[in-house]
Order: C-alpha cells, then structure tokens, then sequence
C-alpha cells in the first residue's frame, strides 16, 4: 500500500485564511488526500500527540496553542508520502525553512509553524491512529494515479 502521512493546519491557518492555499500545495505535489476533518483538539489528545515534546520548554504553549482554535486534520497518500510532504512543508524553524514551502513563506515563528506533518511511517501511523477512526479514512479510486 502506498505510504501515508498525517497533517494538520495548526489554529492559525484557520485565522489567516490559508487552509486552501496549504491544501492546494500538498495536491500541487500530486499526493492524494484520503481523510479531511476540522475539529477542536482536547488537552488530552494535544498530550497524546505531542507526547515525546513533554518536559521541553516550548511544550505548555505548544499545547496551549494547539488546543485555542480549531485544526484541519487530513491523511495524504502516495509513493513516499512522508519524504515529500515533509519537503513541501519545510523545516522545522521558519527561519530554516526554504522559500517556496510552506513554513518558508506562510509563518515567521517556530512555537506558530502553522502546519504539522508526521516525520516518520511509523509517527505517521500512531499519528492517524490518534485522530482518525479506519472508516473516516477514504482510499479511493484515482483515474489520474498513472500521473504520480
Ligand atoms: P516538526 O513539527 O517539524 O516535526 P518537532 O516535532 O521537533 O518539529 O516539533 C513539534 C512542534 O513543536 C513544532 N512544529 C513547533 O510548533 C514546536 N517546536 C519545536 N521546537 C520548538 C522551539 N525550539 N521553540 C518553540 N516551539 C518549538
């Protein structure tokens, strides 16, 4: 099965009017999208998500952040999912990330990155886990695959 990866407009993407333009990069790139929802994130799912960050000094307003707004939650799917969405997005500090991604020209401030993507099949996988349920994922089929 083709590789999967989650991502997730942060609350400030909703604020600034920029969740079409982030979803129109990620189909631009040819990857399909397999599960879309919009949803507020509770304290303990914002734990559970960003549990290896626990302890670290950005945390609290990590999660205070991730849990003031609603997010757009989404799965992408193709051919080494998780290495090109991560290259769309860019890194991790805006002021790393190349012009021409994502946190290269929407964001100026690493605690407000304005997008999340899974780094590894295996983060993306507990990732999914945590957000969707297997029946809100829509593996459809695309007349247009022979292209990507
Ligand atoms: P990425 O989101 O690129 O996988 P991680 O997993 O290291 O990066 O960090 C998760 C999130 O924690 C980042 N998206 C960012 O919002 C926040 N973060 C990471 N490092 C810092 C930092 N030094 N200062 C403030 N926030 C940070």
């Amino acid at each position: 099965m083709a590789e999967r990866c989650f991502t997730m407009c942060k609350p400030g993407v909703l604020n600034r009017r920029l969740v079409g333009q982030v979803i129109t990069r990620l189909e631009n790139k040819g990857l399909k999208l397999v599960a879309l929802k919009m949803m507020q994130i509770t304290p303990e799912l914002a734990a559970q998500h960003y549990a290896e960050h626990k302890g670290k000094p950005f945390y609290d307003e990590l999660v205070s952040y991730i849990t003031s707004a609603p997010v757009v939650a989404m799965v992408w799917q193709g051919d080494d999912c998780v290495s090109l969405v991560r290259k769309v997005v860019g890194a991790t500090k805006p002021s790393e990330a190349q012009p021409g991604t994502i946190r290269g020209d929407f964001c100026s401030h690493t605690s407000h990155n304005i997008i999340h993507a899974s780094d590894s099949d295996s983060s993306a996988e507990r990732e999914i886990g945590l957000f969707f349920k297997p029946c809100e994922i829509l593996d459809w089929e695309d007349s247009a695959s022979c292209w990507f």
